[in-house]
């Protein structure tokens, strides 16, 4: 029960809905849209949220507590209303409370707009780690930019994608606060004065930053931090002069210009890399954030040498890592102190999270771009650069190469810690991009493994198996997710292990009823649902289960009265636009699955599907669903991956290379509950020394070479033969992601796939050790690790 408010009655509940329709939206019951009953019942709910709230900023300032503040371009926060709801421990009062206005709670719940300020993996953890914070009771802030747009909006068109924007905000929303009062100008371009030992920059661009925030509630709402995103606007929004003269575009001219910054999200695309907006973005944000933090802070403190004992600024990735010359400049040119003194209080403020170690997504801005825009930035990053060399003579890897800045450098040498987000990745990162770095400083790289939000991720997405979890061990694991373990005794009671099993049935026959009726795909729940769920990306190798999907379909043609397990295979997943081939591998699953789904003889055993516009609310509707979880990058590529952890938990089983945490999933589930194939990391680099490794492992495996010729004979594009041929090339040539070289022990993994699940019983048992076992992926302990060995911040709750 929370503190602070007094239980709710579902008539108490019911009252405050009616409340917030009548006054707050002026609707009268009889008249009122869904979008009214929607916005009636998140106002009741946000009402509850808002004491939570103040009573936890309270307690944050009156306890002088050090704070964290996360700074990030994306959080993929999805829908927020049920979240609220089960936080609270509200449900049965919401649906009981619309039951009497003669309203439908899941009807309700589907009308909220998906807030997709994120594109995939980093984003999706920043709300997940927003959310522990406040179960955990950590004083915390998130920082970023309030994406009029965001990420695309995606629809198949022949089956090829297409983009269209992504609207949320059009749409009424509760969630949020505008806070006229927190504005800051941002600004760029222009000149610098140097006198004597400080410098003086006159920007000659000036925009400004409106903060609105959106309370973040935390489990059983003992605690609420804020996410303040930023918002971009004109200093000057109108242009009067113009105006006047009649021009009217012109008048609008500065307001458009200045709303761009926080117009679009970037899609995460590294051929786009070295575009002067997302630079902009970048600096708006992490800018904006750090006027906020210092503001907050001389509120509190006198002294600026206390800033390391009482802030924590965690960098999500690179993407703003030019808080670091940032805080330099704000702590040396503004506010006086020694250039040396600002390094030494900022390194020891500031912490950075590695999320890739793709070359190709490493970011580096040329330093033209970087000098025009933010020229102060420029002279204090070769300062640090400069400084870091002198310490450190035998260095070779500078932050300033090539004519560029190297945000990964600058990154690393700013900050106190940096992590990496699975141990294997982090193993990675101490032997491959940051070797020197690392070897120069010993004790600042530590991993902390990424994790989910078990209230997001099984109690609100799969309330089915959550009541039956409840009733087995209590409801002490909705924030003590180790306690999933006590399930496992039960795994052998063939009457639990049959009421488990009824609940995966469920949710497959719910899911199939919503493609039915929505996405017209006709799927049968007693097939396997294999599900491959994520942005598309050759190093994911959606085209390596494409190819498997049409090596089983030509052995089925084979040899149709076999002993085939019916499956159906479910892709989702958005392209970047810039990324051709991605989109390419797209097309070819749609047009593979038109063919194959329309083959009678394969019918009972196969069927593929893509489900568009993957998203949040897509995925908390696939994965309760799920007998199998495709986690199949090639290893050494995925940091960590967040989706393979939520599957394992709602008890569909991987099959998966010792890739990012799949490594660690393994051991915590059991190798004999994951099937595993494929080379390890090593292995993978091993094997690209040799000349012709796909060309060998084609010619050793007639399944391959007969998969891949249909890629050339337009079997699925008769009316333009070559037009995979693309893909076929990249595959019998450099095949960097090794696709060839891991097909063949793939295939394998899935026909022992295949067996395990012909033993219903068998495959419930694994299912269930998968939910069992998985409590260690819970968001809640990445956090205490990074509180207890990065921020070295604690939790105000007394009983967290
Ligand atoms: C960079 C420059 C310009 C425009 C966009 C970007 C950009 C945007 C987003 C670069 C990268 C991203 C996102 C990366 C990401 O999601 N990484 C994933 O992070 C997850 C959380 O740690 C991991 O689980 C995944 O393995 C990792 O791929």
């Amino acid at each position: 029960m929370n503190m602070n408010t007094p239980s709710l009655t579902t008539e108490s509940f019911r009252d405050a809905i009616l409340r917030h329709l009548t006054y707050s939206f002026g609707k009268d019951p009889a008249h009122a849209m869904l979008e009214d009953w929607r916005m009636a019942l998140s106002y009741a709910v946000r009402d509850r949220i808002v004491d939570s709230w103040f009573s936890a900023t309270r307690r944050s300032y009156e306890a002088g507590a050090k704070r964290v503040y996360y700074l990030s371009m994306e959080f993929l926060i999805g829908r927020l209303l049920e979240d609220g709801i089960v936080n609270l421990e509200l449900v049965d009062q919401a649906k009981g409370a619309l039951a009497e206005l003669g309203q439908d709670y899941q009807n309700v719940l589907a009308d909220e707009p998906d807030a997709a300020l994120g594109n995939g993996g980093l984003g999706r953890l920043a709300a997940c780690f927003l959310e522990s914070l406040s179960t955990l009771g950590c004083p915390a802030m998130g920082y970023g930019i309030r994406y009029e747009h965001g990420l695309f909006r995606q629809s198949f068109r022949d089956g090829r994608q297409c983009e269209a924007p992504e609207t949320w905000l059009l749409q009424r929303h509760a969630w949020e606060f505008e806070r006229p009062e927190a504005r800051f100008r941002i600004g760029f371009g222009g000149d610098v004065k140097i006198t004597g030992e400080r410098a003086l920059w006159t920007p000659d661009e000036m925009v400004e930053a409106e903060a609105f925030d959106t309370p973040v509630i935390g489990w059983k709402g003992r605690w609420a931090n804020t996410l303040r995103l930023w918002s971009a606007r004109a200093v000057d929004p109108f242009d009067l002069d113009s105006f006047n003269r009649g021009d009217f575009a012109a008048a609008a001219q500065p307001e458009a210009l200045a709303r761009t910054i926080s117009r679009v999200l970037y899609p995460d695309d590294t051929t786009e890399q070295g575009k002067e907006l997302r630079l902009k973005q970048e600096f708006f944000l992490t800018a904006a954030a750090l006027r906020d933090i210092l503001r907050r802070f001389d509120s509190e403190h006198d002294d600026i040498r206390a800033l390391p004992s009482k802030v924590a600024i965690q960098l999500n990735d690179t993407h703003p890592a030019v808080a670091g010359p940032e805080l330099v400049r704000i702590l040396h040119d503004e506010r006086g102190l020694s250039f040396d003194e600002a390094m030494t209080l900022a390194q020891g403020t500031l912490s950075y999270t590695n999320h890739t170690l793709l070359p190709e997504a490493l970011e580096s801005w040329p330093e033209g771009l970087f000098g025009k825009l933010l020229p102060r930035h420029l002279q204090i990053v070769d300062r640090i650069d400069a400084a870091h060399a002198a310490r450190h003579p035998s260095r070779t890897q500078s932050m300033r190469a090539d004519h560029e800045v190297k945000m990964g450098n600058l990154s690393f040498v700013m900050a106190h810690k940096v992590n990496g987000v699975s141990a294997l990745h982090t193993g990675l990162m101490k032997t491959t991009v940051f070797e020197e770095l690392h070897g120069l400083h010993p004790d600042r790289i530590v991993n902390q493994t990424n994790g989910v939000t078990p209230r997001r991720w099984l109690l609100a997405c799969n309330p089915l198996l959550a009541s039956l979890i409840n009733d087995t061990i209590g409801e002490g694991w909705f924030d003590d997710l180790e306690q999933l373990k006590r399930l496992e005794p039960h795994v052998d009671d063939a009457a639990w292990l049959d009421r488990y099993a009824q609940i995966k049935r469920d949710n497959k026959a719910d899911l199939a009823q919503w493609m039915a009726e929505t996405q017209g795909v006709k799927a049968d729940p007693a097939m396997m649902f294999d599900i491959q769920i994520k942005r598309i990306h050759e190093y994911k190798r959606q085209h390596m289960n494409i190819l498997e999907t049409i090596a089983l379909w030509q052995a089925i043609k084979a040899d149709p009265d076999a002993h085939w397990t019916p499956r159906l295979k479910l892709f989702a997943g958005k392209a970047a636009p810039g990324y051709f081939f991605a989109k390419d591998i797209i097309r070819l699953i749609n047009d593979a699955a038109e063919v194959i789904n329309a083959d009678p003889v394969t019918a009972p055993f196969l069927k593929v599907a893509f489900l568009p516009n993957y998203n949040v609310t897509l995925a908390e509707r696939l994965i309760p669903a799920a007998d199998l979880s495709e986690q199949i990058s090639t290893a050494g590529k995925e940091a960590s991956g967040t989706g393979n952890m939520k599957f394992a938990l709602n008890g569909a089983p991987t099959v998966g290379t010792l890739d990012g945490a799949n490594v660690e999933i393994r051991e915590h589930v059991g190798a004999e509950n994951f099937f595993l194939f494929g080379m390890t990391a090593e292995e993978v680099m091993e094997r690209r020394k040799i000349d012709g490794h796909a060309a060998h492992a084609i010619a050793a495996d007639p399944r391959l070479a007969a998969a891949l010729a249909t890629l050339r004979d337009g079997t699925f594009s008769p009316e333009e033969p070559d037009r995979y041929a693309g893909i076929a090339d990249n595959l019998e040539g450099a095949d960097y992601f090794t696709v060839c070289s891991d097909f063949t022990d793939y295939w394998r993994a899935q026909r022992e796939v295949d067996a395990a699940y012909r033993d219903p019983k068998g495959w419930a048992r694994m299912a269930a050790l998968n939910t069992a076992r998985s409590g260690w992926f819970s968001s809640d302990r990445t956090i205490q690790g990074y509180m207890a060995d990065i921020w070295g911040a604690e939790s105000l709750l007394r009983n967290p």
